[in-house]
């Protein structure tokens, strides 16, 4: 971090300002110019809030030479995680896909699914049973009964489930989830963020709508600064000026945060462009740039789907789905 000041090196203020960073446990390079003075600070900067430095009147503007995310950052960590739900590795060269409905129905509906998705060669089964709905007025979930569902059918089916938390108080339920779903509208909901970094269970973290990658790995950091490593980014499209789509799906991400973060990025393009005829094409390039992953609802009935009916593929489009994205796959690895 780099520190340009209005004062000189030998004004009393600037001496506070050094003694001040000294004290959290920073070592402060002075250099001292014709016309300005600057102040290099070496340590873990990640703990300095830029916005505490600029408050100081003798302080000019502030730069950061390290990016404020530590645990998360490739930089300290260059292997890739590799994150086990249950049995079932993602990243480092580990792709899976979970799939499942967007919400739990009933027993049936589920099972049904389940079965579907797992001949077909799904890893993981999703299922809300808490749903972040955009109206009150709109289906908000079966709750805690939905759960039991979902591991009736990780019973029948064997796959690892994957749902969605919604606030600290619901984590009585989750207790047997092999991985927690943090939502884009959650995605900045911190003190939910820090009590999942208090379990060693996977957290699937979604990009908040209008999150930057800065933003959504400063996420995952509350997460792992709390201890637990076990953080997986996931893609699920932006909102941009394009009305054309319900969101734009944003592949880059996953060579951007390939290169700047060890954890492993998944994409959701049923979310993305909320039509069912846009995910496979979108899931065929998102596998093509490297995926490690992919999250995609599945409804038995897209009709009568009490949720995100219209982006939901039928069993029989998945398996489609399934075979045109493993022949991706042989040709990239
Ligand atoms: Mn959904």
């Amino acid at each position: 971090m780099i520190v340009k000041l209005k004062s000189d090196l030998k004004d009393i203020k600037t001496k506070e300002l050094i003694s001040w960073l000294k004290n959290k446990g920073l070592e402060i390079h002075p250099s001292e110019g014709k016309t300005y003075s600057v102040l290099g600070l070496v340590g873990d900067t990640a703990i300095i809030d830029i916005n505490t430095v600029k408050a100081f009147d003798i302080v000019d503007s502030v730069t950061r030479i390290q990016e404020p995310y530590k645990s998360a950052n490739r930089k300290f960590h260059p292997q890739d995680t590799v994150v086990n739900v249950s049995g079932v590795k993602i990243g480092g060269g580990n792709f899976a896909v979970m799939a499942g409905p967007c919400s739990v129905e009933s027993e049936e509906q589920v099972i049904e699914i389940a079965k579907a998705v797992k001949a077909s060669g799904a890893n993981l089964l999703r299922g809300g049973a808490f749903k972040p709905r955009t109206s009150p007025y709109s289906f908000q979930g079966m709750g805690d009964e939905g759960i039991k569902i979902l591991l009736k059918a990780k019973e029948v089916t064997g796959l690892p489930i994957v749902s969605e938390i919604m606030s600290v108080t619901q984590l009585e339920f989750f207790e047997d989830v092999d991985m927690l779903q943090v939502g884009a509208r959650n995605m900045q909901n911190f003190d939910l963020l820090k009590e999942l970094g208090k379990l060693d269970k996977p957290i699937l973290l979604k990009r908040g709508l209008a999150a930057t990658y800065e933003e959504w790995l400063m996420s995952a950091e509350y997460i792992m600064a709390g201890g637990n490593k076990n953080v997986i980014l996931c893609e699920r499209g932006i909102r941009t000026f394009e009305t054309g789509v319900r969101n734009v799906l944003d592949i880059t991400a996953v060579p951007y945060l390939k290169e700047r973060t060890h954890l492993p990025v998944i994409i959701d393009p049923s979310h993305a462009a909320g039509m069912w005829e846009m995910v496979e094409p979108l899931s065929k390039a998102a596998v093509a740039i490297g995926t490690d992953g992919l999250m995609i609802e599945v409804h038995n009935d897209p009709e009568k789907a009490l949720c995100d009916g219209p982006q939901s593929l039928k069993p029989e489009k998945f398996e489609k789905l399934m075979n045109e994205i493993s022949k991706i796959r042989t040709v990239i690895i």
